[in-house]
C-alpha cells in the first residue's frame, strides 16, 4: 500500500548546497515528491514543531539551529514510506549512520544532521499539516 512520510532538508544541508544531491538520492530510492516548499522557520514555529523535545537539554539549541536559515520541506510517497525513508537517512548521529545513507554522506553533527524523517505514519500526517494545507497535498 502507498504510504507517505514527511521530510525537511535542514538548514545546514541547504546552506552547504547539498539539497540537489539529497533530492536526487530520494528520487533514485523510489520516493515520489508529492509537495515541496522552501521556507524558513521562525523561532516560535521551530519551538512548536519540536515541542515533543521541549524537556531535552538540546531543545533550545535545536530550535536556534532549525530557525537559522532556509529549509526544504517535502511530503514523499512510496510503499512503506516511513520505514524506508528512515533507512535511507540513517541514524540520528552521523558517526553511527550506515554507509551510503544521507546522514553519513551529508550530516556534520548530531544536531546539524542534514535531514529529518518522520518516525511514524501518525507523525508524518501531523508534520505535513504543519507546512502544507490540504490543497497543496492533493
Ligand atoms: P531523528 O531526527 O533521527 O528522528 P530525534 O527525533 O531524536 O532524531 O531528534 C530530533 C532532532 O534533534 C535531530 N534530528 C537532531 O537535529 C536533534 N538532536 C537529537 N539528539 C540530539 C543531541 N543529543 N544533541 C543535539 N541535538 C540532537
Amino acid at each position: 500500500m502507498k504510504g507517505s512520510t514527511f521530510t525537511m532538508i535542514k538548514p545546514d544541508a541547504v546552506s552547504a548546497g547539498n539539497s540537489g544531491a539529497i533530492i536526487k538520492m530520494i528520487e533514485k530510492s523510489g520516493f515520489n515528491i508529492v509537495a515541496v516548499k522552501k521556507t524558513r522557520l521562525s523561532q516560535k514555529m521551530a519551538r512548536r514543531f519540536y515541542a515533543i523535545h521541549k524537556e531535552r537539554p538540546f531543545y533550545q539549541d535545536l530550535c536556534n539551529y532549525m530557525s537559522s536559515g532556509p529549509l526544504i520541506a517535502m511530503i514523499l510517497s512510496k510503499d512503506n514510506a516511513v520505514a524506508d525513508f528512515r533507512t535511507l537517512i540513517g541514524a540520528t548521529d552521523p558517526s553511527n549512520a550506515a554507509q551510503g545513507t544521507i546522514r553519513q554522506l551529508f550530516a556534520t553533527s548530531i544536531q546539524a544532521n542534514a535531514i529529518h524523517g518522520s518516525d511514524s505514519e501518525e507523525n508524518a500526517v501531523i508534520e505535513s499539516g504543519f507546512f502544507f494545507s490540504e490543497l497543496e497535498r492533493y
